[in-house]
């Protein structure tokens, strides 16, 4: 290129492109931030609706809405989109936004990078949604996609591993972005162990999914091999193992559920100091916590394979391991309390999240410390005490810090306040419609009632229907959910600079709304 042209292209660098192309060609980290978070929105009525669907079914013994194959097809799609294109991209949306504005960074070290791995979520979104229209329906063999029924189904199987790689790599383009922004481009005189912990934690889940996503990758395309070339990885008549399979797949999911909880812990743990006006209880040892679950989560995995038959030795280890996470995790729900303790507490909306978060994911791990039990376990393993366990980690645990971190952010990004009165309406409804669907969920496992079925047997009834009203009104509630973001976007009242009295860090010292570029000459931390 001549220098004239390269002087040309320089001048022509402050004509953004507006509309669609905006979007489409953006580098910026807010708005790829504002992008994801909207692509997760969309993503949750989507998986929302499909868990009502599945709701609506059980409400009465017997098969009433739907056939059962189109029943596994909404169970299996409803967990597949809520983990990989609700909650991954919500984060991932936090960190965009978040992780540039509290390290004093222009942007995120690779921009370019940064758009691509936001505009590969909703060619897999599109892949996903669309297989329902393919022969034979969407996948409905579980989003743990076990062979044998994966190596059987139909096309939109193939399709559904292909968007899975896509997935993957638009989160290890994520994460390479994540690790190396944090790394390298903090403000000076911000030490590591002087960031804020939503970047520890986002760091740290950063190398889980670079760790973790080729091992799913890996997993697939056996499957896809198995599927469509021959292989029998996982086809026993061959001298395959359908084990290995679960071997190789939670060997990735149970990092994965970490990654849908560390970056929740780090929400969390912004909002608690702020509205109890008090620093972060033991920073430090929350630091080191969050690290110990990270490397713990690589040697528990088989606990979710106790009835495969695995050796008394490998029972005791998988289940005495995953006992000892619980020990971290503990020290997090005592920091965050002793935050608490003594603080002179206000309850906006953000902090009433955040306050039920704690309550709640305790008790989702709790269960899990009761499923981590092996014979327990085999008495439970894929009943509705499952499903509970997992929806109070997932439902109170990490959609909970998402609502909690949009309410805290919201006035920051928009530059306007909420109306407090909705978001109050909407926390009171989202608590109590959880509550309702998920706690008698424990019973109705406890009693037996086996998971993935759309019919059960006449004992079940009362339980159901209560959780089934809880779902409606947990789901329903959210409406006032959009309601909130919309009329924030576009209007309310000014919010200030700093947003809440007990704020602290960088993100609070650029105007709000946070001006499209912030922090060009980099602030000097002390
Ligand atoms: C309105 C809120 C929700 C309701 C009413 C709901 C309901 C359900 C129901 C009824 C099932 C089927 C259980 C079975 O038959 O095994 C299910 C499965 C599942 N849900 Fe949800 N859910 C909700 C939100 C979420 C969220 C936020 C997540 C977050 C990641 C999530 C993740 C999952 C997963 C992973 C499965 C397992 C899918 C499978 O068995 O393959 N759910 N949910
Ligand atoms: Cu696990």
């Amino acid at each position: 290129m001549s220098d004239a042209a390269h002087a040309h292209d320089e001048h022509g660098h402050h004509a953004h492109p507006t509309g669609l192309m905006r979007w489409l060609t953006t580098t910026n980290h807010k708005d790829i931030g504002s992008l994801y978070l909207f692509f997760a929105l969309i993503m949750l009525f989507m998986a929302g609706s499909m868990a009502l669907l599945i709701r609506a079914e059980l409400f009465k013994p017997g098969l009433q809405l739907m056939h059962p194959d189109f029943f596994n097809q909404l169970t299996t799609m409803h967990g597949l989109i809520m983990i990989f294109g609700v909650i991954m991209p919500a984060f991932s949306g936090f960190a965009n936004w978040q992780v540039p504005l509290m390290l004093g960074a222009p942007d995120m070290a690779f921009p370019r990078m940064n758009n691509w791995a936001f505009w590969l979520l909703p060619v897999a979104g599109v892949m996903l949604l669309g297989s329902f229209w393919l022969p034979g329906g969407a996948v409905a063999g579980g989003w743990t996609m076990y062979p044998p029924l994966f190596i059987q189904g139909g096309v939109s199987y193939d399709l559904t591993i292909l968007a899975v790689h896509i997935m993957g790599l638009s989160s290890i383009m994520g994460s390479i972005n994540i690790i190396t922004t944090i790394l390298n481009m903090r403000a000076p005189g911000l030490t590591l162990m002087k960031m804020p912990l939503f970047c520890w934690t986002w760091l740290i889940t950063a190398y889980l999914l670079i760790a973790t996503m080729p091992v799913l990758a890996g997993a697939v395309t056996m499957l896809l091999t198995d599927r469509n070339f021959g292989t029998h990885f996982f086809n026993a008549a061959g001298g395959g193992d359908p084990v290995m399979f679960q071997h190789i797949f939670w060997f990735f999911a149970h990092p994965e559920v970490y990654i849908l909880i560390l970056p929740a812990f780090g929400i969390v743990s912004q909002v608690i100091p702020t509205f109890a006006r008090k620093p972060l209880f033991g920073y430090a040892s929350m630091v080191y916590a969050t690290a110990s679950i990270a490397i713990l989560s690589f040697i528990v995995w088989a606990h979710h394979m106790f009835t495969v038959g695995m050796p008394v030795a490998g029972q005791l280890f998988f289940m005495f391991s995953t006992m000892l996470i619980a020990v971290p995790t503990g020290v997090k729900v005592f920091n965050w309390v002793a935050t608490m303790w003594k603080g002179s507490m206000t309850f906006e909306t953000p902090m009433l999240f955040a306050i039920a978060f704690v309550c709640l994911f305790t008790i989702g791990g709790f269960s899990g410390l009761v499923l981590a039990m092996a014979p327990v376990d085999i008495q439970l393993q894929d009943t509705y005490y499952v499903v509970a366990h997992f929806h109070y980690v997932l439902v109170s645990g990490a959609l909970f810090s998402i609502f909690a971190g949009i309410y805290y952010w919201l006035p920051k990004w928009t530059g306007h306040m909420y109306s407090e009165t909705l978001g109050k309406t909407h926390f009171w409804l989202s608590v109590i419609g959880m509550n309702i669907v998920f706690f008698p969920m424990h019973f109705l496992g406890l009693a037996g009632m086996p998971r993935r079925i759309p019919d059960y047997a006449l004992q079940f009834t009362e339980f159901n229907q209560i959780a089934t009203v809880g779902a409606f009104i947990f789901g329903f509630s959210q409406l006032i959910f959009l309601t909130v973001v919309l009329k924030t976007i576009k209007g309310g009242a000014k919010a200030s600079d700093r947003v809440w009295e007990g704020a602290e860090g960088l993100e609070w010292t650029v105007p709000s709304p946070a001006p499209y570029h912030t922090f060009e000459t980099a602030p000097v931390v002390k």
